[in-house]
């Protein structure tokens, strides 16, 4: 099939060579220094599960795109008025997609202001659940949205034509591409996205049901892999299987580095956050283990945080920093691939953050948080930000 480039995490395609130029042109010094944290670190260990890994192509990156990179000055609102946004997602042309979790509406922001697309049916949301997660793809036939939410029946996956033109975009017939999702008030994971091997990638939460993370069986607890119709690649890890990692409770961030290596963050129960860096097959030990457990059945984080301090959602690689977006923790973090960890815009500066992105240049997008019921909603709604990025040091 004659595809253009497939979107990934952010979606905004830009090459190594316009960021180092972008980064060259920004000031080294960042405006706001960060709160060094004592995070416990770990290097990853062994994979429980001797599989073979799917074939993802490594992109070549120079060392010098590699600098770490941290927020540079205050964020910049660029749309208010969200009601419990969740996801962003993007086109290559620049148009910005959010999902609202209560309402089910996908928003494209226009000039500042958050413009309805489209309300996606049979959206029954309930705690956590609703119309969470967003992807796209682009392709020579045309392109598509899709949409992780939580049905009567369980978590769905839906995909919908996408036409029009930027700020004026509309969708066609949503399709069900993957059902059988377990759903609770609490754990629906969420997060959707492609990943560098065209695959859809898929987060799910263990539904309360604490079993489900080490079942096989239940898609619950979960990072599944499938095609973008839904069906199962013949590489998967378990023939057959959507699975692509378990012993997850509630991951809602992926997002892969140049390289090819894919990272998650999840919620922990009472003590730990984690950032998993992601091998196929891997089990990443819940309910057995939360955070670093040191037992060579399961892959240890290579960060793990007090979950009052992180609760990580979305989260996005830049270079070789991943940044998440901290609901609890009402911050945004930076993480090292080696597990160095700082946090940035905490004291209340923005309140709960739900996801973060890619955005144009050297930046990401970041939406807060405050109106999903468990923040304290602020005047304006919650805001859709753009945060510059420097190297840092
Ligand atoms: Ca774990």
């Amino acid at each position: 099939m004659d595809r253009r480039p497939v979107m990934r995490g952010a979606g905004v395609v830009l090459t190594m060579t316009a960021l180092v130029a972008v980064l060259a042109a920004c000031a080294a010094t960042p405006a706001e220094a960060p709160t060094t944290t004592a995070s416990a670190t770990a290097s990853p260990s062994a994979t429980a599960s001797a599989t073979p890994s799917p074939a993802v192509t490594p992109t070549p990156t120079a060392a010098a795109d590699l600098r770490p990179l941290v927020p540079s000055g205050d964020p910049v609102p660029i749309a208010a008025g969200l009601e419990a946004p969740w996801s962003i997602a993007q086109l290559t042309d620049g148009s910005i997609f959010v999902s609202e979790r209560d309402t089910a509406r996908i928003l494209e922001i226009v000039g500042g202001q958050a413009v309805p697309v489209f309300t996606v049916p049979d959206v029954v949301p309930a705690g956590e659940g609703g119309l969470l997660g967003l992807a796209t793809l682009e392709l020579d036939t045309g392109s598509y949205l899709y949409a992780y939410f939580t049905a009567g029946e369980g978590n769905r996956v839906v995909r919908m034509p996408l036409a029009g033109s930027p700020g004026a975009h509309t969708v066609g017939a949503v399709e069900t591409i993957l059902t059988g999702i377990p759903k609770a008030s609490n754990h629906n994971g969420g997060r959707i996205a492609f990943g560098p091997d065209e695959m859809l990638y898929v987060t799910t939460g263990d539904a309360s049901t604490t079993s489900n993370a080490q079942t096989l069986d239940s898609l619950g607890g979960k990072i599944l892999r499938v095609t973008e119709t839904g069906g199962v690649p013949s590489d998967n890890p378990f023939p057959g299987s959507p699975v692509y990692t378990l012993g997850h409770r509630n991951p809602q961030g992926i997002s892969w580095a140049s390289d090819g290596t894919m990272w998650a963050a999840e919620f922990g129960q009472d003590t730990w956050d984690e950032l998993n860096r992601i091998t196929p097959g891997a089990n990443y030990g819940w309910p057995v283990v939360e955070g670093l457990g040191g037992d060579p059945t399961f892959v240890d984080p290579v960060v793990q945080w007090p979950t009052d301090d992180a609760s990580p959602s979305g989260i996005v690689v830049v270079g070789s920093t991943v940044f998440l977006a901290g609901l609890g923790g009402e911050r945004l973090w930076t993480a090292s691939f080696e597990g160095a960890a700082a946090e940035w815009y905490g004291g209340g500066q923005l309140g709960r953050i739900r996801d973060v992105v890619r955005g144009p240049g050297a930046s990401v997008y970041l939406i807060t948080n405050n109106t999903d019921g468990r923040g304290s909603p602020r005047a304006g709604g919650d805001v859709l930000y753009q945060v510059n990025l420097v190297p840092a040091g």
